[in-house]
């Protein structure tokens, strides 16, 4: 997902050019204002912590780009190039080291792990939004 403020910034093109370029594989990509009642379901784990409150406000504050990528690892994957929640601590060159400077506004988010990520999908598709398409420089990047 790249987040409200990564759309407000202009940085959506930038963003999904960095998975694209790595070769990772899109499979859906949607555009929403996330209400309230999904933002409390994809943040559950977070409910009742000290930053939840503000956390569902940003997230339900702006546009999303909502993404489904696929590829060799592809969670551990996205998650390396986003980089540290916490934008001043991730590394250069990762997403969130690049183009941020805090933690709430971290520009992106990415599924930790498949569970999750089947978890995710749900909430923001249906099965006729993703499209499994084979890639011709697949035997490349496997
Ligand atoms: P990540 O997996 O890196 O997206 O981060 P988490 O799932 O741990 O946290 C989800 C979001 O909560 C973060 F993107 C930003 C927000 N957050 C805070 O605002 N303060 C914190 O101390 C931790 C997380």
């Amino acid at each position: 997902m790249i987040k409200p403020d990564g759309f407000g910034r202009r940085l959506c093109g930038a963003i999904i050019g960095r998975y694209e370029r790595k070769g990772l594989r899109l499979v859906g990509l949607k555009m929403q204002v996330i209400p309230r009642d999904l933002a409390e379901r994809h943040y559950a784990e977070h409910a009742g912590k000290p930053f939840y409150e503000d956390l569902v406000a940003f997230i339900t504050s702006g546009p999303t780009i909502l993404m489904v990528w696929e590829g060799a690892d592809a969670i551990q994957v996205a998650r390396k190039m986003n980089g540290a929640t916490d934008c001043q601590k991730a590394d250069v060159g990762t997403i969130r080291g690049d183009f941020g400077l805090n933690t709430r506004n971290n520009l992106v988010h990415a599924s930790d792990s498949v569970e999750t990520a089947a978890r995710e999908i749900n909430l923001y598709f249906d099965e006729s939004d993703l499209w499994d398409f084979p890639m011709p420089d697949g035997h490349w990047l496997s």
